[in-house]
């Protein structure tokens, strides 16, 4: 059980919960690493014990973060995967499970970074939010392919993520431009593709990302600019085909306005929700390591990949 748990279950579950681990994909890895960890360290005899144990850690990596669900499908992949008659064995399928699955993440990336290049021309303006490293493998991808490319980077309030993605476009020699949240409308002038990332996606093909994602996509649907969703199937949401919806996270007040600011203001309610929902009708296409998708059809795949619903494997027997 609990008492169990090696040290770098609970740092990596804090990091994920302080966002000193972020965005879907990053956080995936790291719970799976977390959980390799677990196996490796951990001092039983008993297979019973250590099955309970491996669920156990991934149960406390499962409730930092409520609305990737990329951390469930990495939890799903490795636990799925312990099989074997004594610990040794067990041991051996998590640890492998796991380098398994970050090798399948990093190829997966690479693949639907091809697939987005396709959509961006040589001299688009690309427009992004947050961070996004499905998003940037894109871009990566098309400079590969011999294009040039500018981007205009929307900061991302309240935790500025826009910074991270401004960094690590200038690592590309990607010319940058930085703009408040509130100019986007009067950037898409300028763009010629906006790019982003996804938390979860939806049966229905709604895009759950970083708030502030649906409002960018309608004001690009009436300005006319193409916008695509870069996410990789960890992506895909099994629970949302049986009807179940996305949660999403809100997160402490104070990431939106300091206390004290705060109290000098007087008596006022602030909502801080990290994410958002953006019907399929305002997406142009999804962009994963299988090819693109019309954010409709994206159910098919789903079904595909997952039957007919989510299987909880670190639930308590
Ligand atoms: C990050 C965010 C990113 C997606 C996709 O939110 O919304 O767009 O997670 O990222 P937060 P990636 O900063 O709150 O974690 O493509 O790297 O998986």
């Amino acid at each position: 059980g609990a008492a169990d748990l090696v040290p770098a279950v609970e740092e990596t579950a804090e990091s994920i919960a302080s966002m000193e681990i972020r965005g879907a994909a990053t956080i995936a890895g790291a719970a799976a690493e977390a959980l390799a960890e677990q196996a490796r360290e951990i001092d039983v005899d008993d297979p019973a014990r250590f099955r309970a144990t491996m669920r156990a850690a991934a149960r406390r990596l499962h409730e930092t973060r409520p609305t990737a669900v990329s951390l469930p499908n990495a939890l799903r992949y490795v636990l799925q995967r312990m099989e074997g008659e004594d610990v040794e064995a067990l041991r051996r399928r998590v640890v492998r499970a796991s380098a398994r699955f970050t090798r399948r993440l990093e190829e997966a990336r690479g693949r639907l970074g091809e697939v987005g290049a396709n959509r961006l021309q040589d001299g688009d303006v690309v427009m992004t939010h947050c961070h996004s490293t499905d998003a940037l493998a894109c871009i990566e991808a098309a400079l590969n392919q011999g294009k040039s490319l500018s981007a205009i980077v929307k900061e991302t309030r309240p935790r500025r993520q826009g910074h991270i993605t401004a960094e690590a476009l200038r690592e590309l020699d990607v010319p940058v431009t930085l703009i408040v949240d509130s100019a986007a409308r009067r950037y898409l002038d300028e763009t010629d593709h906006v790019l982003v990332g996804a938390d979860s996606i939806a049966a229905d093909g709604s895009v759950i990302n970083k708030i502030g994602t649906s409002g960018l996509a309608v004001n690009a649907r009436e300005r006319g600019v193409p916008i695509m969703t870069a996410a990789q199937t960890i992506k895909l949401h099994p629970e949302t085909l049986t009807g179940h919806t996305v949660e999403i996270e809100t997160r402490d007040e104070d990431e939106v306005i300091d206390p004290e600011t705060r109290a000098g203001i007087g008596d006022i309610a602030v909502e801080n929700p990290a994410f958002d929902v953006t019907p399929p009708r305002y997406m142009d296409a999804i962009v994963t390591e299988s090819g693109q998708f019309p954010p409709e059809s994206i159910v098919t795949l789903m079904r595909e990949l997952f039957g007919d619903g989510a299987e909880t494997p670190w639930a308590e027997p």
